[in-house]
């Protein structure tokens, strides 16, 4: 086997598959300028970035229509081009520093009348905060009074928060599956403490099934419908603190906190006997090793979300988002096979693991 794993750790690649096109609202007013803040961001020139924005609002583009449409849609095309291996993980951070700065640039006004506060944060260990400060800057526009509290909040801190500030609502937002169980801690303690909750990002599923199975009080699918949402009335008051097992009874199964709390040395036990059942693996540069673990590691998260929610779509999703980064490279997507029959090995007193396993391997299927 050549790898698990060269082939599956290289950021700009993992990044990119299944990003989308553009702005699922962009208007052909917003393209020209969503063309001309690209070449900028391409090029690294902030100054130019600003330049392009700024004029975009004179021309009287709407300044939603350029944060969504513009800057959301550039973020976009951010990862379709590390999806081609055509944007280095260094030019990703460089383009999206500069997004996240040029928003400033559409500084919109204290409110005048004021439709309330509230509260949007990503979610524990979540680091894709520009999705949620695209969403707390759409409502600022729409006259929210937000505190945007950016990536990876502790829910212990959010909660303080939402105790001192009292916020219609809390807003979170999350982008890896693999976070959901911090979303759901976060969920109920926000709900606990009396606040309604509203989810987004990709974590939650295109339908946004995971924010029903996690309790949220609503979900959104991007920035404008969220916005609608809350202009809508305000969200139903939670009614009363509940065990994480009211929303997820297959957890007394106790197969998610054994699998979770084990990650560290699944990973180890795996990662040796791949070594041991594949010598060549002995040849592998210090880098290779320590990307392998890594590798081997999301696998351990995903099937630990996957559990989480119950959801072998969850984890079937991810394994055939690697198969095509390890394809888009020239690395049989087969090579995925080795690692998971070994897990499974190691997990063989845990059913539902094992039929995520099987899931898994049944959708990289046929695959070379
Ligand atoms: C930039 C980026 C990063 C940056 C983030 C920097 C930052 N400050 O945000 C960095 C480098 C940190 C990063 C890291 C990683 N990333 Co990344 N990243 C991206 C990328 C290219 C763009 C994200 C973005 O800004 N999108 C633009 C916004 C507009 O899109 P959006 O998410 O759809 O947001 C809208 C809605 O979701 C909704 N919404 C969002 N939040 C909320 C909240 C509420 C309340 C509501 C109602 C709505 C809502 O409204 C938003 C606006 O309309 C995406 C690719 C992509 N297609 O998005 C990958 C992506 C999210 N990353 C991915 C991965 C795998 C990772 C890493 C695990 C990679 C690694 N090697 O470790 C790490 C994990 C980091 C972590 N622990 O969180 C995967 C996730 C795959 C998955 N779902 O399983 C993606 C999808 C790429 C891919 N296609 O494979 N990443």
């Amino acid at each position: 086997m050549t790898t698990l794993l060269t082939g599956l750790s290289d950021e700009p690649n993992r990044h990119g598959v299944g990003a989308r096109l553009t702005s699922p609202h962009g208007d052909t007013k917003a393209a020209r300028w969503a063309d001309e803040l690209w070449s900028a961001v391409r090029a690294g020139d902030e100054y130019t970035a600003v330049d392009v924005v700024t004029e975009a609002l004179h021309a009287g583009l709407e300044p939603e229509a350029v944060l969504l449409d513009v800057i959301g849609a550039v973020q976009h095309r951010v990862g379709l081009e590390w999806a081609a291996n055509r944007m280095s993980v260094a030019e990703e951070h460089v383009a999206t520093a500069i997004n996240d700065r040029v928003i400033a640039t559409l500084s919109p006004h204290r409110p005048a009348a004021g439709r309330g506060r509230v509260t949007i944060a990503c979610v524990d260990q979540e680091w894709h905060s520009l999705p949620a400060r695209l969403v707390a800057e759409t409502l600022r526009l729409r006259g929210w009074e937000v505190d945007y509290l950016g990536a990876q909040v502790p829910t212990a801190h959010l909660i303080g928060h939402v105790h001192r500030t009292a916020p219609a609502a809390v807003c979170l937002s999350s982008s890896l599956p693999t976070r959901l169980p911090m979303a759901h801690t976060a969920i109920t303690a926000c709900q606990a403490a009396g606040t309604p909750v509203m989810v987004g990002g990709l974590a939650f599923g295109a339908d946004g099934r995971y924010a029903r199975l996690l309790g949220a009080d609503a979900w959104a699918p991007e920035a404008r419908a969220a916005a609608d949402e809350l202009a809508a009335g305000p969200l139903p008051q939670p009614s009363g603190a509940r065990q994480t097992t009211d929303d997820l009874p297959h957890l007394a199964d106790q197969e998610y906190t054994m699998v979770a709390q084990s990650c560290t040395r699944l990973v180890r036990d795996t990662f040796q006997l791949l070594e041991q059942d594949f010598p060549a693996m002995k040849d592998y540069s210090d880098e290779q090793r320590e990307r392998t673990a890594e590798d081997l590691a999301h696998i351990v998260d995903f099937l630990a979300a996957a559990l989480y929610v119950d959801s072998a779509v969850l984890f079937t999703d991810f394994l055939e988002w690697t198969a095509e980064v390890l394809t888009a490279r020239g690395v049989p997507a087969r090579s995925l096979v080795p690692g998971l029959d070994l897990l499974e090995e190691q997990l063989r007193d845990f059913p539902r693991a094992r039929n995520l396993i099987h899931a898994g391997r049944a959708a990289l299927g046929s695959r070379p």
